[in-house]
């Protein structure tokens, strides 16, 4: 049986950086993002009857370094007594460089292994068991705005608003396509343990999430802004403080950051993000994209241009 199903990253706005229980994969704080659409992953899973490994192919060639991940995700949703399955994954963006594609990859894999298992889960459990590989992709289950409450034991993840009535978009100025040097779960080790910084980044975050949480019921997007620039730049405070530091940026970053500031004193309304790498993201109303993409295009360093309005969450588009 075969089941083939969609998901799309998601950008967080208030961010996930440490872990409250590695084991599980639980986050030490909750968050809170945008799921996009127009960047896509289409991951199909097919349970054969041979016995042995799992296999997996990205973009046409063999990933044998995912494979594990892969794996592990399968043995949670299906039982680790399952027979071996192909999975295939498309994605049309760059991978491991920031753009949150671990976020699309589990969320689809979750729900097409789901599919092709004949097993039925409900999307809550499905953002947890997605959670569980990949602490971002629990978001991408649902679309629009989405919060994840991290608990005690388990996340819980809800959408707060869809993209309809209030309808942000993403421009993705990417600045390096390699792949990130760290990738993010050791980043946040090394931040839990060596940042002086994290203790009280951890001690703020819901205030910071109070703040967005009530932006976006309001749609006011200057609050929304102010609470999510301020909350990247204490992640990456965190990062840059770690021994030793992580520092995604590079000179590019900083450019990008400079041109989003004078936009915003010419009254457009845009905002930045920049996750595990050097990309970074623009966050607009509708009628500042083009100037936004405009000026992201000139700016020195800047490699490629992605946009994207809000999407929906992950879903199942086939099983035979
Ligand atoms: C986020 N990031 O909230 C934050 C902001 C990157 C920076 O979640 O270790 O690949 O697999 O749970 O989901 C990227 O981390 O981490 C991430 P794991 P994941 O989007």
């Amino acid at each position: 049986m075969k089941a083939v199903a969609q998901a799309q990253p998601n950008i967080a706005l208030i961010k996930y950086w440490g872990k409250r229980d590695h084991e599980a994969n639980l986050p030490a704080v909750s968050s809170f993002s945008l799921t996009l659409d127009s960047l896509r992953t289409t991951m199909s899973v097919e349970f054969c009857d041979r016995p042995g490994r799992d296999t997996l192919r990205v973009n046409d060639a063999p990933a044998p370094g995912m494979l594990d991940r892969v794996s592990a995700c399968l043995d949670l949703v299906v039982g680790s007594k399952r027979a071996a399955a192909e999975v295939i994954s498309e994605v049309n963006f760059p991978i491991g460089a920031g753009l949150a594609s671990s976020s699309s990859a589990f969320a689809a894999l979750v729900v097409a292994a789901a599919a092709s298992s004949r097993t039925t889960i409900d999307t809550q459990t499905l953002a947890r068991l997605a959670g569980a590989c990949s602490g971002s992709a629990a978001r991408s289950l649902y679309g629009g705005i989405v919060e994840l409450t991290a608990g005690e034991e388990q996340i819980s993840v809800q959408p707060l608003l869809q993209s309809q009535p209030w309808p942000l978009e993403v421009v993705v100025a990417v600045t390096e396509k390699g792949k990130k040097p760290v990738g993010s779960g050791e980043a946040m080790v090394r931040g839990e343990k060596t940042s002086p910084f994290y203790s009280s980044w951890l001690a703020r975050q819901d205030e910071d999430l109070e703040v967005a949480r009530a932006a976006v019921l309001r749609q006011d997007f200057n609050s929304l802004a102010e609470v999510a620039e301020h909350n990247c730049l204490k992640m990456h405070s965190v990062m840059w403080s770690s021994k030793p530091p992580i520092v995604y940026w590079n000179s590019a970053t900083l450019s990008c950051l400079e041109a989003i500031r004078t936009l915003q004193d010419q009254g457009h309304a845009v905002f930045f993000t920049m996750d595990a790498g050097p990309q970074v993201k623009a966050i607009c109303l509708p009628d500042s994209v083009d100037v936004v993409m405009a000026a992201l295009r000139q700016t020195p360093g800047v490699q490629d241009l992605m946009h994207s309005k809000l999407g929906a969450g992950a879903r199942l588009l086939r099983s035979t």
